[in-house]
């Protein structure tokens, strides 16, 4: 098999990329100390998380003159994420850092007044100029996941010589890629943006899109207007599925009534809806934008390597090329054997058999009520602050698990409430939403407020908002519930529970300001494909992305 580099400066997440790599038939070689990036032809560094933490990592290994000698011999090199921004000579996210300086000028921050930051999900990444640069598509989408981005301003890089790929996020348009001579960068994740990705890839790799870049020449002039895509982010479509043992002991994929997952039969049995590696790739397959899984009991008596979701996601990520999520037991444990492990160190397992993203419930409702208690202090002890610190916001989501609770008038509590639509069973008018753990077995005092508004601050990227009062109800999401959590917070929000047909979906993405929507049921139940929910809200007018096969 041929051969790529890859540089390994961080404790990053890469088992998708080399996933992706071997999927287009090459082998990884590892690139271990900057005398080892002179043995490399071709040269992949890949980024995730803080700008400065990964320029002064490679700076303080001694790595910068090795890249740029790299760069200039005019061997190959692709730099994926933060390693498209290293190429840059600076980032407002650590001004003090130099970049790599291959590229004049800075990054800044998306502008976060009037939507979500980070930029999750799928968007453009078309150049206009030079319409299959590396077999970039104008009509494919593109996985991003960054906070950071060079605005794009027509013809300043492009009379550098530099072709330019950009994507549009709430009225920003921004360097989606870049490409000159042998050097080519993604803002996106090819590894994890399906087909469309793959094919960047894979021309980067077998040098077909450095071959055709060399008979081009970029000009500003040339570039056709309908080529500039302004429709921005599509709308994410999560399949989600909650993973647990049957009485058999088999790992099945099951699905609960208000998180009951036991038949209503005598016999209460674990409902058993699928396997979990097939399903996953059966939801890629049908252009689900993620893939979540949550282990439900987090397998409390097994030896932590040898959790069984560590296979599942090893065999999953070897097939299913979006972002995969794993939520359940991330926190601090103490394994059979009476060692101590940290959520950090299951969090890194979880990375390193192909995970994106760890997803943590109850832990974080503890860390929340600690935080409060404390005054607002932030200890950077807590699993989302050690998380986010080695991995990046990004790789951090909170699920939360809300129940309602009823009131007669909103002074009578504490909490933050909303006026509901849908009264209680004596006709109460408001209600708060009280926080949960354990599986919605246990109610704390802490609203959704309070709890994701202190996740946000502790550095988590995410908030995956269950409902326990509409979960497998099929009746719709809760669209209060979601504004609430919208309104208190910048960070995205995936809406969950309650998705019954796709309207649903429509509904939740026209009167909420939501991220992401998620289904679980529905789908497992056969009743509607993801690409029905897709093709629904196509035809709606709302931007979704398709599979391509
Ligand atoms: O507390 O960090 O160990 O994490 C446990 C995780 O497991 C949490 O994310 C929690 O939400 C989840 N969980 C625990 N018990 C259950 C249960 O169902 N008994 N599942 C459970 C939560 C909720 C959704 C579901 C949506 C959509 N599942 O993710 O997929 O409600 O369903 P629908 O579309 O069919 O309505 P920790």
């Amino acid at each position: 098999m041929p051969k790529v580099h890859l540089l390994d400066y961080v404790a990053g997440n890469v088992r998708s990329l080399v996933n992706a790599i071997e999927k287009a038939g090459y082998e990884v070689e590892w690139v271990r100390s900057p005398e080892e990036v002179a043995n490399a032809e071709k040269l992949i560094l890949p980024g995730v998380g803080h700008f400065g933490h990964c320029l002064s990592q490679l700076s303080s290994a001694g790595y910068v003159p090795a890249l740029r000698a790299h760069i200039r011999a005019g061997k190959p090199f692709m730099g994926i994420c933060v390693g498209l921004q290293a190429l840059f000579s600076g980032s407002a996210e650590d001004p003090e850092c130099p970049g790599l300086e291959v590229i004049p000028g800075k990054l800044d921050r998306f502008d976060d007044t009037s939507k979500s930051v980070p930029h999750i999900g799928w968007n453009n990444a078309s150049c206009p100029t030079n319409p299959t640069l590396y077999d970039l598509s104008p009509s494919s989408k593109y996985y991003y996941v960054h906070s950071y981005k060079y605005p794009y301003k027509k013809g300043e890089l492009e009379s550098l010589g530099w072709s330019i790929a950009t994507g549009t996020y709430g009225g920003e348009t921004f360097v989606g890629a870049v490409a000159k001579g042998n050097v080519l960068a993604t803002q996106f994740h090819p590894e994890k943006s399906g087909v469309a990705g793959l094919r960047v890839l894979r021309s980067f790799l077998d040098g077909s899109g450095a071959k055709a870049l060399a008979t081009h020449r970029p000009s500003p002039e040339t570039a056709s207007p309908d080529l500039i895509p302004t429709e921005g982010l599509t709308r994410r479509v999560i399949a989600c599925l909650d993973v647990r043992t049957n009485d058999q002991g088999d790992l099945v994929v099951t699905k609960g009534d208000q998180y009951d997952v036991r038949e209503k039969s005598s016999d209460r049995s674990v409902r058993n809806l699928g396997k979990p590696v097939e399903m996953a790739k059966k939801y890629y397959e049908q252009g689900a934008d993620e893939v979540t899984f949550l282990n439900i009991t987090s397998f409390r008596d097994c030896p932590v390597a040898d959790l069984p979701m560590l296979e599942i996601l090893r065999r999953t990520s070897e097939t299913v090329f979006v972002p995969l999520t794993i939520g359940g037991g991330i926190r601090d444990t103490v394994d059979v054997d009476g060692t101590k492990v940290t959520a950090l160190e299951i969090a890194t397992m979880y990375f390193k058999s192909g995970a994106d993203k760890v997803s943590i419930g109850s832990d974080a409702v503890i860390a929340a009520e600690e935080y409060y208690s404390s005054g607002k202090t932030l200890t950077g002890n807590t699993a989302i602050e050690q998380i986010s610190k080695a991995y990046g916001n990004q790789a951090v989501v909170v699920s939360v698990d809300p129940k309602r609770v009823y009131i007669t008038k909103p002074d009578a509590t504490r909490h933050a409430t909303v006026k509901t639509s849908y009264p209680g069973p004596n006709g109460e008018e408001y209600c708060w939403y009280a926080c949960t753990i354990k599986g919605g077995r246990e109610t704390r005092d802490l609203d959704v407020v309070e709890l994701t508004q202190a996740v946000e601050a502790m550095g988590a990227g995410e908030i995956l908002l269950n409902c326990i009062d509409k979960d497998g109800t099929n009746s719709g999401f809760d669209l209060e519930l979601i504004n609430q959590v919208k309104n208190a917070i910048k960070i995205p929000v995936i809406a969950s529970s309650g998705a019954g047909n796709p309207g649903h979906f429509q509904e939740v993405f026209e009167k909420t300001s939501t991220d992401a929507a998620l289904g679980a049921g529905m789908f497992h139940r056969g009743e509607y494909t993801v690409q029905q929910v897709k093709d629904y809200l196509g035809d709606k007018g709302l931007v979704v992305r398709q599979f391509e096969g």
